[in-house]
């Protein structure tokens, strides 16, 4: 496995104009005949060879221009196709003929089967374990799609594109050609066919096209696609309205897949998704799975546009389409919910998971320059700080400009393999912005540290801000030049209202930005009458880390009184983020574990601060998790220490709020249906914390249990059964609230994923014996990427004390589980390895067991590059 650099990329030595296959379906083979029509570049040398990619490929047959190709003229192995002598000029076609076995592929990648459904994953090389090819994002051809197979067995029978024909076939077999006029790469193809059952609905685009809408799903559960379907139309509504695009074949389905790699993938015209993001109805779904199925709908419809028909040059490009489009999905959510409640969570997203990895062993700019495995960078760094730095540009250039660039990315780019350069241009020219600077944020890996001191001269009137950027060469090595950051800021008067900034002639201010370029910059504000609090990077308009030397004091008021909701949230959460690590601090100490009693009361005043939406009063009441308190606290962290100290932290607050807290809890009960949307969903979120304060402060799980028991839907259910099992693990109540949950939802799968989750969450020591327990559960399946992600990868990434256990057997077991699964299924294994990424921040104990664990992993023989590259990177 050799390493692919940004500064090899060249084109390919030969143009592909179409592509016509035959894929012929069988109980235990598949053959493919892939007819391909070539011409050799302008300018491309006379005697290249074409070299095709393979991926444990068989060839069966080769012929040109309908011409078998003499063996000495061709080179076949399992990784790839070479062919010699091919005409110096003028178009010709190949024939190429392989035979697979789709039952065989546990990697899940290419042809395979789920449920006895036949489908493909092609991102980002798939396609060549289906057939030799030119398996890369800038080789783009149209389409032609012939499918066969057993009528009774697979009535339904998909491809990319619009249906061409169909018809009978001898033996009860059939078959189904699908045409796509539009060019596409390899990546983006698809096939589907199976007996599924059908939504059908359809949809009026802009200009009067009647859309076919498909949602495909195991028999009997169409049903539980409606709100699927919902989320899709909206989504083409919003994509119309707020970017002026339309969708453009004559159908657009969705097939929702059990055993699948990922959340979902955009394949033009025929997106195949996991299970767990189309389907859903409330007695099995909590909030939270409604808003995943509506974001990751709208992501995959919205890469339509940014994604397919703009696509990639290289694999380097990957945020092209991954960081604008999850950019494009939180504006959709922002605009169907609340926008400050959808900001906080993205943030929220953004801190815990892409900030570990910047700041970890695995860290890699936005645009990567290098790869040995490029599964591997379907990463928080690529999809949600690409996102961040989309939402820079349009703090940039304005929400006007930002509209005028992608207007003028989809005019220009339309049917491109395009490049960040490409992309970048289009700002600039729509709008006469200098992003030459901005774009260092594409190749520097490493979040920046902003740090903001002020001082107010009361006798003039004067703020004086003073802002610095830092950012540490990271073991990336990306560089470390100071880059543009658009600072959002405010300033608060005492009474809550903005006040009129007036910053001193040549300050770098535009209206409500700073726009930092230096490492240090120094803006005056003028003619202020009274000291204001200074509300900063408001809404979060840059992914930097924030240090600030704001008193206790300022921030209690900011937490009252700013306008900007999302900073209001900050002002707590940098609190209670502080309090936490205090109080850590004393557990570590054996000491009692203190808080301000005026930091609950802003807590308890939120709680109870009626003008704020209930979910914005949950998000301020959900404390920082136990990784974010070892993410703040940074090195030589004991997880052990700051389980108790949550804890001790949490059970204060109850205690001061108990008798505020359950009215305002009881108060919150619902009267009438059960609705999923986001009011609905924001009132139960704040029901939820509420209760984990008031078990905490009764130390006895009755609320929960009779929640649990009554409750007519998950996610009510749910959250007493997680609050059962994390604050009472040990209570005949616990363990016969999880039998009867296993046994009520045994035959859903998707259900008992939740089931495995939630005791591999467990926040004990002892969690490890019970998931290594139900690793031997009849109703486990290694093979199933989302039982294994519910059993070892939330033990992993989601089990602080328990995967971090002090004699390094938690990280024993999931390095023992990580081998068993990389020969079933590498990519998932790799992601699930990454929860190695922050060993370094633990005590020298942990350290070394982890580093030990890594280190053996790295040793064993026949391991995946997918997991070789992750273990080895994290021991650099
Ligand atoms: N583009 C796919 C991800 C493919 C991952 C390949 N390992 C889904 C998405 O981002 O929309
Ligand atoms: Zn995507």
């Amino acid at each position: 496995d050799q390493v692919i650099r940004l500064t090899d990329y060249r084109p390919t030595d030969f143009q592909l104009a179409t592509v016509d296959m035959r894929v012929q379906l069988f109980a235990e083979h598949a053959d493919v005949l892939t007819v391909l029509q070539l011409e050799r570049r302008a300018g491309a040398p006379a005697t290249a060879d074409l070299v095709l990619d393979g991926d444990e490929l068989a060839l069966v047959s080769l012929a040109l221009d309908g011409t078998p190709v003499d063996p000495s003229q061709y080179d076949a192995t399992p990784q790839g196709l070479t062919i010699r002598g091919l005409p110096e000029s003028g178009s010709f076609t190949l024939a190429i003929e392989t035979r697979l076995q789709p039952q065989l592929n546990t990697q899940l990648m290419g042809l395979y089967r789920s449920g006895g459904v036949w489908c493909t994953q092609c991102e980002a090389e798939g396609f060549r374990r289906i057939t030799y090819f030119l398996d890369r994002p800038d080789v783009l051809a149209t389409y032609r799609v012939r499918v066969e197979a057993d009528k009774a067995e697979a009535p339904v029978l998909l491809s990319n594109g619009n249906p061409a024909e169909h018809g009978l076939l001898d033996g009860g077999r059939h078959f189904a050609v699908w045409d796509d006029p539009f060019p596409k790469p390899s990546y983006l193809f698809a096939l589907v066919a199976g007996d599924l059952d059908r939504l059908g609905d359809h949809f009026t685009t802009m200009s009067g096209r009647r859309v076919a809408l498909d949602i495909y799903t195991e028999k009997g559960r169409a049903h539980e696609a409606l709100y699927a379907m919902d989320a899709l139309k909206r989504s083409m509504v919003w994509d119309e309205q707020r970017f002026g695009r339309e969708y453009d074949l004559d159908v657009f389905s969705i097939v929702a897949i059990s055993d699948f790699n990922m959340g979902a993938m955009e394949n033009k015209g025929l997106n195949v998704f996991n299970h767990k993001y189309v389907l859903l109805d409330s007695e099995t779904a909590t909030d939270g799975d409604y808003a995943g199925v509506e974001t990751v709908i709208a992501h995959e419809y919205f890469h339509n546009w940014t994604g397919n028909r703009i696509t990639c040059r290289d694999w380097f490009q990957l945020c092209l389409k991954e960081g604008l489009t999850v950019y494009r999905d939180q504006e959709f959510s922002a605009d169907e919910r609340s926008a400050a409640v959808k900001r906080i969570a993205s943030v929220r997203g953004l801190t815990a998971h892409q900030f570990p990895e910047d700041q970890g062993p695995l860290q890699h700019p936005v645009r990567p320059s290098e790869y040995r495995e490029i599964s591997n960078f379907y990463t928080a760094t690529i999809y949600d700080k690409g996102a961040e730095l989309v939402r820079m540009i349009a703090t940039i250039v304005g929400q006007a400009g930002f509209r005028a660039g992608m207007d003028l990315y989809f005019a220009r780019h339309d049917g491109d393999a395009a490049t960040i350069e490409d992309f970048l241009a289009c700002f600039v020219e729509a709008t006469g912005a200098d992003l030459t600077q901005f774009a260092l944020w594409y190749s520097q890996a490493g979040t920046p540290v902003l740090k903001v001191e002020e001082r107010f001269d009361a006798d003039r009137g004067e703020l004086t801000l003073t802002l610095g950027q830092h950012l540490a060469q990271g073991p990336a090595g990306t560089g470390t030049l100071p880059m543009h950051i658009p600072v959002r800021f405010g300033l608060v008067g005492a009474n809550g209202q903005d006040l009129v900034p007036a910053p001193r002639d040549g300050a770098p201010v535009e209206g409500d930005v700073i726009h930092l370029r230096d490492a240090e910059t120094t803006i005056v504000f003028e003619g202020l009458g009274e000291r204001p609090y200074l509300s900063i990077l408001r809404d979060f308009s840059a992914a930097v880390a924030l240090r600030t030397s704001q008193r206790e004091r300022d921030r209690l008021a900011l937490a009252r009184l700013d306008g900007n909701p999302f900073n209001r949230w900050r002002a707590l959460s940098d609190l209670v983020g502080e309090a936490l690590q205090a109080a850590t601090i004393d557990a570590r100490g054996g000491n009692p574990v203190r808080l301000n009693p005026a930091i609950a009361e802003a807590l308890i005043a939120t709680a109870l601060d009626e003008t704020l939406e209930p979910a914005l009063r949950a998000q301020a009441l959900s404390l920082p998790s136990e990784a974010d308190i070892a993410r703040l606290l940074g090195e030589n962290v004991d997880p052990d220490a700051i389980h108790i100290a949550r804890d001790a932290v949490v059970t204060a607050i109850g205690r001061q709020g108990e008798k505020r807290f359950a009215p305002l809890f009881a108060g919150l009960a619902r009267q009438g249906a059960f609705s999923p949307d986001a009011d609905s969903a924001g009132r139960r979120a704040l029901a939820s914390v509420l209760l984990d304060f008031l078990l905490a402060a009764s130390g006895t799980p009755d609320r929960a249990v009779q929640q649990f028991r009554t409750a007519d839907n998950m996610t009510e259910q749910f959250a007493a059964l997680t609050m059962l099992c994390h604050r009472f693990p040990e209570d005949d109540a616990t363990r016969d609230a999880l039998a009867a949950f296993y046994s009520r939802f045994e035959t859903n799968a998707l259900v008992i994923d939740k089931w495995f989750s939630l005791q591999a969450t467990v926040p004990s020591p002892s969690a490890l014996a019970t998931v290594r327990a139900l690793t031997a559960h009849p109703a486990f399946r290694l093979a199933n990427p989302n039982r294994a992600r519910a059993l070892i990868g939330a033990f992993a990434a989601g089990n602080q004390i328990g995967f971090n256990r002090a004699d390094g057997a938690g990280y024993a077991f999931v390095a023992e589980m990580i081998q068993a699964l990389d020969e079933l299924n590498p990519q998932v294994a790799a992601r699930i390895a990454t929860a190695f990424r922050s060993w370094r921040c633990f005590d020298s104990g942990r350290r070394e067991k982890a580093r030990a664990a890594l280190a053996q992993l790295s040793e064993m023989k026949g391991l995946s590059t997918d997991v070789k590259d992750i273990v080895e990177r994290s021991l650099r």
